[in-house]
């Protein structure tokens, strides 16, 4: 299996909970190494654009309203078959459907406020890690 990396944002809800801790330890855990991290609070427009492709969904607006509400954490997470393990680990958007063990049946508010986002393809982990970070940022 190839190592990959993927993209990872820690969502205001788990910040606000002092949880960032706890929910890298479950990446760590399942294999995945946090080769970039850093704090933010992302701008309205960031937030936004990073969106682009919810942006006729009806939830569109309180997720960006949701996404600025508090600082984030965004991330590169490295290790073999990253994008998928990564998905796995955060299990389902909703976490009522979340499988046991996984970060969103751990710590998920709702739907929404689902304490973690990962890219959903190796494309797209490419695009959206250089969206916030520069090359020099990531030490493998
Ligand atoms: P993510 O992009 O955050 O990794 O999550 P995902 O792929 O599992 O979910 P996606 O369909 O891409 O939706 C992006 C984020 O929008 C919020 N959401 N709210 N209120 C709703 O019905 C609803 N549906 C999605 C969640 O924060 C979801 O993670
Ligand atoms: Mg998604």
């Amino acid at each position: 299996m190839a190592i990959e990396r993927t993209f990872s944002i820690l969502k205001p809800d788990a910040t606000r909970r002092n949880l960032t801790g706890k929910i890298n330890a479950v990446f760590e855990a399942a294999g995945l190494r946090i080769v970039a991290q850093k704090r933010i609070h992302m701008t309205r427009a960031q937030a936004e654009a990073f969106y682009g492709v919810h942006k006729e969904r009806g939830f569109f607006n309180d997720l960006v309203t949701f996404m600025t509400s508090g600082p984030v954490v965004v991330q590169v997470l490295e290790g073999e078959n990253a994008v998928a393990k990564h998905r796995e680990v955060m299990g389902a958007t909703n976490p009522a459907n979340a499988a046991e063990g996984t970060v969103r049946k751990l710590f998920a508010e709702s739907i929404e406020a689902n304490s973690v986002h990962g890219s959903d393809s190796l494309e797209n982990a490419a695009i959206e890690i250089a969206y916030f970070f520069a090359g020099t940022e990531i030490v493998g």
